[in-house]
């Protein structure tokens, strides 16, 4: 068979990052079948588009995963490529919790001729045998033989060939820049960020999220080896091309046991197969000074970090009580000291949020070291205990929100702000946290480092930005180029002539602390 496996696009941001489940369902499909893989992100289609490469590429099988957020668009894409009379299967988080709606067993339409519930490691390849033999199931659940639910152990982690895998749709290099980055310092003709992952599995439970019903408490591993092994392929393929890999480890919680992350990083340093990476790490587990050495020894530069909230009242209620507002700033210090910076994640519209909470967390983000806020509304995900606690209290405004996705908007009514206020304070974070002021502010703080690191942060804040203002195109880019001149101006001159004036913190005090930026943003 040919078998297309396709990631709708969000319709909102370009995503900087191919999903890792394509690759790992296309190296698990049973030998004797050819698989392509479209990321939406990467190669936006319609449906009329999709329906034509599938009837063009003479494809026999569609697997299309996604995200809640993706769902409305990946059941117009499935209905398409249905309508050609091809079989269409899905997987992912949103399908494994409402299997019903993708298979028109809840009075809607049907998308969906097979849905794979939960992790598709050991499904998948019956359900590419069945489909062969033109004997699809509709569900596929992985159980064991007594009928028991089986979470796949990651002991036996198949290879992905990223040697040869077609990632050109991936490159985050400008195509007309190619040439000439290729010839710079060790080459810079392709940047791309991999997914890799070294384990499943978080235990904390927090309410709004989906990672511990789907993927379970019980944590697996692979083996540092088969990781270790994974990132010299990617090493050596960045080489080959004379471009740059970096590698997002997409574990939930990467150092959820922290005597085998460090385990893992030492083997990575022995074997020479650091590249740049980031992780998310929740705050409570880096409190360990050589966990915080090793991730800076074995290439870490980004731990992403879900603050959530500086009110340890609102970390309570979403049962994430283990976070400790009162020490992220010693946490983020700890990071900054041996350059690695946080993403921060926060997300407003929580029962205790009143009014002024955008202001309020920017205030104490201002007195940490430089990194990337970002914003979000809580956001009741089906069958999460948030999505039960509020449907039973009658709070849900929108019931199925997925079903008329909108960026950036709640879906409940917090208990002590309105659904508009809370949009408004995500506008606030984002328009004060990326002002040119701010982003201005975030280069200066790092006045005592290489100008690497200030370019660094100049470039991620900007690309960041578009999270929340969407530079899609030439002219966008070229506004909030101008909007930031001054910054660009000043980093390209040191660039070329150096610097003049001596870093300012010559002692080595945290050069961070700020105040407040007075002007506002206009985007
Ligand atoms: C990496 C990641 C991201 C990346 C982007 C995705 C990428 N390019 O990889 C980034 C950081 C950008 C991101 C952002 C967001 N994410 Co995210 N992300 C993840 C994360 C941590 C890992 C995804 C992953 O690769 N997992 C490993 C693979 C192997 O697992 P998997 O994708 O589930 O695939 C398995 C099965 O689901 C199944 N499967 C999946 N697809 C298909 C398709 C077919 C045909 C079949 C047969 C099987 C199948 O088989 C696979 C192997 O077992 C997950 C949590 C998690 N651990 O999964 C959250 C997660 C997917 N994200 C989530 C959310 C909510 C978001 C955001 C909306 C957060 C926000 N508020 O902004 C944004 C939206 C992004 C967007 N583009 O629209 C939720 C989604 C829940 C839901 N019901 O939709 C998750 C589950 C985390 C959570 N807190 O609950 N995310
Ligand atoms: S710590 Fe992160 S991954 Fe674990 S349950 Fe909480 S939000 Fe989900």
């Amino acid at each position: 068979m040919r078998i297309l496996l396709y990631n709708p696009d969000n319709g909102v941001t370009r995503n900087f990052m191919p999903h890792l489940w394509m690759f790992l369902l296309q190296s698990l499909t049973p030998p004797g079948h050819e698989v392509l893989l479209i990321d939406g992100n990467a190669k936006p289609m319609d449906e009329a588009q999709i329906a034509q490469y599938v009837r063009d590429e003479k494809i026999d099988l569609v697997g299309i995963g996604a995200m809640t957020r993706m769902i409305a668009k990946a059941y117009r894409i499935a209905d398409a490529i249905r309508a050609t009379g091809v079989k269409v299967v899905m997987g992912g988080p949103h399908v494994t919790e409402l299997a019903d709606e993708a298979l028109g067993r809840d009075g809607g339409p049907r998308h969906a001729d097979a849905v794979a519930l939960g992790e598709a490691d050991e499904t998948w390849p019956q359900m590419v045998n069945d489909a062969a033999r033109g004997e699809l199931k509709e569900i596929y659940t992985p159980v064991d033989e007594t009928g028991k639910e089986r979470k796949p152990s990651l002991k036996q982690y198949p290879v992905i060939p990223w040697q040869s895998i077609d990632l050109e749709q991936f490159n985050l290099v400008p195509k007309a820049a190619f040439p000439l980055l290729k010839k710079v310092g060790e080459g810079w003709g392709t940047f791309r960020i991999i997914p890799v992952e070294s384990g499943r599995g978080c235990p904390y439970g927090c309410e709004f999220c989906t990672v511990t019903g789907f993927f379970g408490d019980s944590i697996r591993f692979r083996t540092n080896e088969s990781v270790v092994n994974e990132l010299l392929l990617l090493k050596a393929r960045a080489r080959k091309e004379k471009g740059q890999m970096a590698v997002f480890f997409i574990d939930d919680n990467f150092a959820i046991n922290v005597k085998r992350t460090k385990s893992l990083l030492r083997d990575i340093i022995a074997a020479g197969a650091q590249v740049h990476w980031v992780a998310q790490i929740s705050a409570n587990l880096l409190r360990d000074e050589e966990l915080i050495d090793l991730i800076a020894a074995s290439g870490g530069k980004w731990v992403f970090i879900g603050m959530e909230s500086i009110d340890p009242a609102n970390l309570k209620d979403v049962n994430k009580g283990f976070n400790k507002p009162g020490e992220y700033a010693e946490v983020l210090e700890r990071l900054a000291k041996r350059n690695v910076y946080a993403i921060t994640s926060f997300i407003f519209g929580m029962d205790n949020d009143t009014v002024g909470v955008g202001e309020r967390t920017l205030s104490q983000v201002r007195t940490w070291p430089p990194g990337l806020p970002i914003f979000g509304l809580l956001t009741p995900l089906p069958a999460t205990p948030l999505y039960k606690r509020l449907e039973a209290a009658g709070r849900l405004t929108r019931v199925k929100h997925w079903q008329e996705f909108i960026p950036f908007a709640m879906a409940h009514t917090p208990l002590k702000m309105s659904i508009e206020e809370a949009h408004a304070e995500v506008k606030y974070g984002w328009a004060h946290a990326y002002s040119p002021e701010a982003l201005a502010q975030a280069v200066d703080s790092l006045d005592d480092q290489p100008l690497g690191y200030r370019i660094n942060i100049f470039l991620a804040r900007l690309c960041f930005r578009g999270i929340y203002f969407p530079m899609m195109g030439k002219l966008a880019w070229l506004k909030v180029v101008a909007q930031n001149r001054h910054t660009i101006f000043k980093l390209v001159k040191e660039g070329f002539f150096g610097r003049k004036e001596r870093p300012r913190n010559p002692e080595g005090e945290p050069a961070y602390e700020e105040t407040a930026p007075e002007s506002q943003v206009s985007a």
